[in-house]
């Protein structure tokens, strides 16, 4: 670093956009990232800071703070800066994260800010309906904060023909719709991420197996707020798409929207809700206080917290989240080649399962020989699991699991509980405990990682497995 160029944070604040070139300040290190934009994971959020530290927008999106972030910025350091300006940059910044709610401290925490957080999953197991104060949690961005006394708080629904629109509160949408409860599980579509970067690193969040839950949620039938709002049956088309925009936003103000399939939203047996309610009780902050979306059988990103805005459109959302997340491509596809528009958004979910009991790496004592496994197994698009199968050979035989929740073929959102008792001969070694779960359009899970592995850590659905040593 010695030796090279100085420059001032009147020089960095020069190069502002693309025409003069991007650099950053981070610490005392300049860059030129004018190469890096196009091919920056978070998309065109990395102009933000331009021309300017870094340093806000590494903590607001805390993604950054994994190693490697700070090698690959090094490729395009051309200077240090001024001695005594590194926080120039940042003087009048204050803390957004700064009115946060209080969380549970058995929560497994990812990242602080925005807060991430996990179910450890020998909890999971424990009961069919997840509690909500230990149910994960994933934000992008600062929690609202919304005081339904205030009358600040309203649903905007904007049919395809502006006449019909809506404007609810929240006792309106309580009132004037039949409640409807659906019990779904909630996944995230990073959950098991970090048994994919075993194969090699993906950018996401670093989730063990946590980021799902299964809820009891209470609200609105979707299907019915856009009947009101002059939407019909038939003017169902398969390319046509429900938006959700929430109330959290990026710091361009640009906020966390995405849509569904009109399709989906409509089928009455989709199940598609306005929720207000969580396992009984208010929405908490977390979880979207006062309404969010429930897409039973659809990946978490469509599931909008703090929902503020609906509209029915011709195309799917603009967003980022829709066109530049939440997509997995093919294992070769890296960040330098891929073309977020040659894939379709996650909707449905493909079949996972997992051992939460014992956990990798445990010490087990047998019970009468046997040695007792437990763990959850879910589909999505509503297709029920028909049977978990376990081995402990390596695949070489194959035992089958008691599923604990009763299962439908067909609209069975939440997820299944199962059980195994299998016999092992000897003791002292290392066993490797392999589980797969079929649903009921007889999918089934891949063996490995490696063939799923995609840059962005999605649809980590392969069989999950786990080493433990059998005690004497
Ligand atoms: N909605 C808003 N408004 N903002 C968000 O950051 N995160 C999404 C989804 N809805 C998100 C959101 C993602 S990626 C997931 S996995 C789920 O919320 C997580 O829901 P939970 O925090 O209630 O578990
Ligand atoms: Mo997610």
């Amino acid at each position: 670093v010695e030796g090279l160029p100085v420059y001032s944070s009147d020089d960095v604040a020069k190069h502002c956009n693309e025409s003069t070139g991007v650099w950053i300040s981070y610490k005392s290190g300049v860059y030129d990232i004018t190469p890096f934009i196009k091919i920056h994971p978070g998309g065109n959020k990395i102009l933000l800071g331009a021309g300017g530290s870094v340093e806000p927008f590494w903590s607001l999106y805390a993604i950054h703070q994994q190693p490697g972030t700070l090698a690959l910025m090094e490729k395009y350091r051309i200077g240090n800066l001024t001695k005594g300006e590194e926080h120039l940059a940042m003087a009048n910044m204050h803390d957004p994260y700064a009115n946060e709610p209080r969380r549970h401290p058995v929560l497994v925490v990812k990242t602080k800010k925005p807060f991430n957080a996990e179910t450890p999953s020998s909890l999971l197991v424990e009961s069919f309906i997840t509690p909500t104060d230990i149910f994960y949690v994933r934000h992008h961005f600062p929690v609202p904060d919304v005081d339904l006394s205030s009358g600040n708080y309203s649903l905007e629904v904007i049919g395809l023909d502006e006449k019909h629109s809506l404007n609810l509160n929240l006792d309106q949408l309580k009132t004037a719709y039949a409640p409807h409860s659906v019990t779904a599980a909630l996944q995230c579509s990073g959950n098991r991420r970090s048994e994919m970067n075993r194969v090699k690193p993906t950018k996401g969040l670093e989730w063990g197996q946590g980021a799902i839950g299964n809820a009891v949620w209470k609200g609105a039938r979707l299907r019915d707020v856009l009947l009101a709002a002059g939407i019909k049956d038939s003017d169902e088309n398969e390319n046509w798409h429900v938006q959700f925009d929430g109330l959290d936003a990026d710091p361009t103000n640009a906020p966390y929207a995405i849509s569904i399939p009109l399709t989906k939203a409509m089928d009455p047996r989709g199940d598609v809700i306005l929720a207000y309610e969580m396992n009984g009780e208010p929405l908490t902050r977390d979880h979207g206080f006062p309404l969010r979306v429930v897409v039973p059988g659809t990946t978490g990103a469509r599931w909008v917290k703090w929902l503020t805005r609906i509209e029915v459109s011709k195309n799917e959302s603009e967003s980022h989240w829709q066109q530049c997340d939440y997509k997995s491509f093919n294992p070769s596809t890296d960040w330098d080649k891929v073309d977020f528009s040659t894939a379709p958004a996650i909707q449905e979910m493909p079949v996972t399962s997992v051992v939460c009991e014992p956990h990798d790496g445990e010490k087990v004592k047998l019970k009468k020989d046997k040695l007792n496994l437990r763990g959850f197994a879910w589909s999505g698009g509503g297709r029920g699991i028909v049977r978990v199968d376990v081995s402990i050979d390596l695949g070489k035989t194959w035992h089958v699991a008691e599923l604990l929740d009763p299962v439908k073929l067909s609209k069975q959102w939440a997820w299944t509980r199962w059980q195994a008792n299998l016999p092992v001969q000897t003791t002292g070694q290392e066993t490797e405990i392999w589980v797969r779960a079929v649903d009921s359009s007889y999918n089934t899970q891949p063996e490995g990682m490696e063939h799923l592995w995609n840059m962005r850590g999605v649809l980590a659905v392969a069989y999950h497995k786990i080493k433990v040593l059998v005690e004497e």
